[in-house]
């Protein structure tokens, strides 16, 4: 069984309903146990600003799935919460689900970059990360508590307990 660390975020449609559903399907999924749940934060948007604030979440799976069957099954339960890929890089969306990490595996891929790239730079990935796994360490050494615990907050605030 692999650990692995997926980022919830979701800005339209009902954020917080749409995020708890999706915990609930991961949950439901074959191959993977819902390990760890992070609370859920309200972020301001990173990206163009004319869009709505976001909710944000972080969750630990354990899984049998490679990597890439992992993502088609995120990606099968963004598809059914209606998320429609357009080219809107940083835009407004009902679901995303994001493999943050699997393991300590570095994967460069055109479908697949783990850990995910922006991991580093988003306090609503690294706060909630550190919320569920302050010990963690990056495959590049970084610690996640440190990383957290320096970086900008930009508004980032305790919503509520998810699960
Ligand atoms: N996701 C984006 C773009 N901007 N901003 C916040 N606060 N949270 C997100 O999850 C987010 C974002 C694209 O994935
Ligand atoms: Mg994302
Ligand atoms: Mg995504």
């Amino acid at each position: 069984m692999t650990l692995a660390y997926i980022g919830l975020g979701s800005n339209l449609a009902d954020p917080q309903a749409q995020i708890s559903s999706a915990l609930a399907k991961l949950a439901q999924l074959e191959n993977c146990q819902v390990s760890q749940v992070s609370s859920l934060y309200f972020s301001r948007p990173m990206g163009p600003q004319d869009q709505p604030d976001y909710m944000n979440a972080v969750v630990a799976i354990k899984t049998s799935l490679s990597a890439i069957a992992l993502l088609d099954q995120l990606q099968h339960i963004e598809q059914n919460a209606g998320r429609v890929r357009k080219d809107n890089r940083w835009g407004a969306r009902v679901l995303d689900l994001d493999i943050l990490l699997f393991a300590q595996q570095v994967i460069s891929t055109e479908r697949l970059t783990i850990p995910h790239y922006g991991l580093k730079q988003r306090e609503f990935v690294l706060l909630p990360l550190a919320e569920i796994a302050p010990d963690l360490i990056l495959p590049d050494g970084d610690n996640i508590q440190e990383l957290a615990d320096q970086i900008n907050k930009n508004g980032l605030k305790i919503h509520s307990k998810l699960s």
